[in-house]
């Protein structure tokens, strides 16, 4: 009989030992940790506000104490450290005093989005081996209660279950944060640990994890705060859900933390509540997504709110266009920041100095001077200067391995360390990168990445449905949207009954394809012989050349 080791499964993520050797000699990486720099803050200025969040307003000092409760209590659940812990919560303080509280017992959070449901979850927990889940009680219209006891039934490796609010059956986080933390040291990593796992957006099938280490992410935080000018007097407003990695760390709420600012949380990210936090908080800095910039510039010009505190406005998740660009300093009276980045490392940031039109034109350059970048065409050699291509990168806080996914770190990275990004971008002179586009079948939609696959897998389970096929289809508003064409299997199902069943399988609403569109058949060679990529390919052609030629799109087509 074999004895898995649990420990076994504690994620690592290891650069070669002469990269390593590179980056921390060249100062990158420190030793740093997120339990011990919060201490710190903690000392030099403990009553400083640190977040702030509905009617709560915690100081450094606050928020440390928070931490080591939270530390002591994990641990003395039976939690040890390197064990995983998914994290489920929306913008609330509650959000920043666990991920702290897990970081100084050594713990490892695994990042889910509000968004996600319990197809999702279950994914992230077998995929880490959780043993536990915090939640909210209910969000926007959510009860994460009912996922939780879903989730216990499914993966009964997920022993604790604790909560925000209303714990119902469960365990009150509240309750925890009575533990008394004294003897807590304020960190339990090295440098070198895993610090957590965040989530990528999915280009393939479902969801990988991506292990981030207290030293590589550190380096981000520390270069993103210094490059976006953040300081102690900084008020950073999470208006996006936090756990996304723009928001966290770029320089998100993390890098505020690390600079000694203060983070107000928007539990939405509508124009209303956000204008009216920026001027009660006298917020200077934000980070959007380009549908919700729109929505900002649309709203501002008639608000009675005072928004004249904002500094900067960081623009990222998606293209945003030269047009609206433009608007930001006219409209919002705030410099635009252009953030192209990635959940598995490299970001590139335009810098607050730049030339108008650098700013409005490109996605920026790399945090770092060892940020290496080769742009290669479709045969893998470096394209001429100035030309599109593939964007491959490795780095001081690019990751070299997904956790526990031989096949896709056999597919995403070469075999000298480069990750293959799957964005296809152009360097214009002054060594700024501008993003062209994906080589990837995923649909950016508003920021959200959702993998065709992943969808089509869904369709091919409803009876009723024969072959799918989900493709990106521009839009105006979200950037992209999702259009799933259907072959039907006998009777064509309702396109509002699919989207509902498709709903019900337990996923993030982002995911539900916003549009539908019944074929007969796929392509006139024979469906089977031709790559899904191409498949895809020309299913979205064709549609754009019907929209383009004004024609009814096709049969039965439903929004
Ligand atoms: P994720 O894998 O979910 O972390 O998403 C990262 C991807 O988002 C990148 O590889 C790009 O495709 C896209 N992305 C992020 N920022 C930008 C941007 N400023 N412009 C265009 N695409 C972006
Ligand atoms: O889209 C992203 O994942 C992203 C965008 C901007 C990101 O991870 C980041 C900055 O760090």
């Amino acid at each position: 009989m074999s004895i898995t080791n649990p420990s076994s499964t504690v994620p690592t993520q290891i650069w070669p030992a002469a990269f390593a050797e590179r980056y921390r000699a060249a100062g990158h990486w420190r030793g740093e940790t997120f339990g011990a720099w919060l201490r710190e803050r903690a000392d030099a200025h403990p009553d400083a506000i640190a977040v702030i969040g509905g009617e709560q307003r915690w100081t450094y000092a606050e928020l440390d104490r928070r931490a080591s409760a939270l530390a002591a209590g994990f641990l003395q659940s039976g939690l040890q450290r390197g064990d995983r812990v998914l994290v489920h919560l929306p913008n609330i303080p509650d959000f920043i005093g666990v991920v702290m509280g897990l970081f100084r017992a050594g713990l490892i959070p695994v990042y889910a989005l509000p968004a996600h449901r319990i197809t999702e979850i279950e994914h992230f927990a077998r995929g880490s081996a959780a043993r536990a889940y915090v939640a909210a009680a209910a969000h926007a219209g959510f009860d994460y209660r009912a996922l939780a006891a879903e989730l216990r039934g499914r993966c009964p490796t997920v022993e604790q279950v604790w909560i925000s609010g209303d714990a119902g059956e469960f365990a009150a986080l509240e309750a925890l944060y009575a533990t008394d933390g004294g003897a807590v040291p304020a960190t339990a990593s090295q440098g070198s640990d895993v610090a957590f796992l965040q989530i990528s957006g999915g280009s393939t099938g479902l969801s990988k994890l991506i292990p981030r280490t207290h030293d590589d992410y550190i380096y981000t935080l520390r270069e993103s705060a210094r490059i976006c000018g953040l300081g102690p007097a900084s008020v950073f407003l999470g208006a996006l859900p936090i756990a996304h990695n723009f928001p966290m760390s770029s320089p998100g709420f993390l890098g505020t933390l690390y600079a000694g600012g203060r983070v107000v949380l928007s539990p939405s990210p509508d124009p209303e509540s956000a204008f009216a936090l920026i001027e009660r908080e006298g917020v200077t800095v934000t980070s959007l997504v380009p549908p919700l910039l729109l929505q900002w510039l649309d709203l501002a010009p008639a608000t009675s709110r005072d928004l004249g505190s904002l500094r900067t406005i960081q623009v990222g998740g998606a293209k945003l266009s030269t047009e609206i660009a433009r608007r930001v300093r006219p409209v919002l009276g705030a410099t635009l920041q252009q953030v192209f980045g990635m959940a598995e490392g490299l970001v590139n940031y335009t810098r607050l100095d730049d030339p108008d039109e650098l700013i409005i034109r490109t996605q920026g350059r790399p945090i770092s001077p060892d940020d290496e970048i080769l742009i290669l065409d479709d045969d893998g050699k470096p394209v001429a200067p100035g030309q599109a291509g593939h964007l491959l990168t490795r780095g001081p806080y690019t990751i070299r391995a997904y956790h526990d996914n031989p096949s896709a770190n056999a597919r995403s990275f070469t075999e000298d360390g480069y990750y293959r990004t799957g964005d296809v971008v152009r360097m214009t002179p002054e060594g700024y990168l501008e993003v062209q586009g994906r080589a990837g079948d995923h649909i950016n939609r508003a920021g959200e990445k959702i993998s065709a696959e992943e969808i089509e897998d869904h369709l091919l389970s409803h009876p009723q449905v024969f072959d799918a096929a989900v493709v990106s289809v521009p839009d105006e508003y979200l950037g992209e949207r999702s259009c799933a064409f259907i072959i039907p299997k006998g009777d064509r199902p309702r396109p509002a009954d699919l989207k509902k069943w498709i709903r019900g399988r337990g996923i993030a609403d982002f995911k539900v394809p916003d549009q539908i569109v019944f074929v007969t058949r796929f392509a006139s060679t024979a469906a089977l012989k031709i790559s899904r990529k191409a498949l895809r390919a020309d299913l979205r052609a064709q549609l754009l050349a019907r929209q383009a030629a004004e024609q009814p799109p096709a049969p039965q087509v439903s929004r």
